[in-house]
């Protein structure tokens, strides 16, 4: 049994997902970020960056935290959505890794300057957007030959899903990126999908 420990956003929803695309049982935590659950002293024991999502094993005793390590982790546990040829492996990892360092911190940092933000600082809100498009731009690229973001569906796709999926949320179209949207609509069809994006 695995305990998940998330909250309503993004990172959180991945290892949703992925939880209930690899179809292991798991118990969510919700550590609402809003009330400063993250901070508490028992959370900080399993993730000492106090950020969500985080993953304890009660099989094996691991914890992991940091979404990415968390699919990993769940691929590796299950042998699901990452293969094990080197060169398919790194094929996957190469666009985790590229979500994890482009992809989420891009967009989140748009979120908060577009949405969240108090004072609305128009350089902030450009400079966000412009690299979410240039991001849209890559990964559109990708997918104009490329069912999925490595191929085959895979743990690049979990990762990269629910932040893509959250387009309109931040006031953008897909309609220029017409490789972007036909996967973001065929992703959002798998009902493993839908059941993790409404984790917790
Ligand atoms: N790189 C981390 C990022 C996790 C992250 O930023 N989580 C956000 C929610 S999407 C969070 O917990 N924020 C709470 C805070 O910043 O205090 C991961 O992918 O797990």
């Amino acid at each position: 049994m695995i305990d998940l420990y998330t909250f309503t956003t993004p990172n959180g929803r991945k290892a949703s997902v992925m939880l209930e695309e690899v179809e292991l049982p798991y118990n969510v935590h919700k550590i609402n970020i809003t009330k400063q659950e993250q901070f508490t002293p028992e959370y900080i024991a399993i993730n000492p960056n106090s950020k969500i999502p985080a993953i304890v094993d009660q099989d094996t005793g691991i914890t992991v935290f940091e979404s990415g390590a968390i699919l990993i982790y769940l691929a590796e546990k299950t042998g699901k959505l990452l293969p094990t040829d080197q060169k398919g492996r790194f094929q996957v990892l190469e666009w985790l890794m590229f979500q994890m360092g482009g992809v989420g911190p891009m967009f989140g940092q748009l979120n908060h300057f577009k949405k969240f933000a108090s004072e609305k600082i128009p350089y902030a809100i450009e400079r966000y957007e412009k690299e979410t498009l240039r991001i849209y731009g890559v990964l559109d690229k990708q997918l104009a030959d490329h069912e999925f973001i490595s191929g085959d569906y895979s743990i690049a796709d979990v990762a990269t899903y629910p932040w893509v999926a959250v387009y309109e949320m931040q006031g953008l179209t897909l309609d220029n990126h017409p490789n972007l949207k036909r996967w973001v609509e065929t992703v959002q069809q798998r009902p493993a999908v839908q059941r993790g994006m409404n984790v917790p």
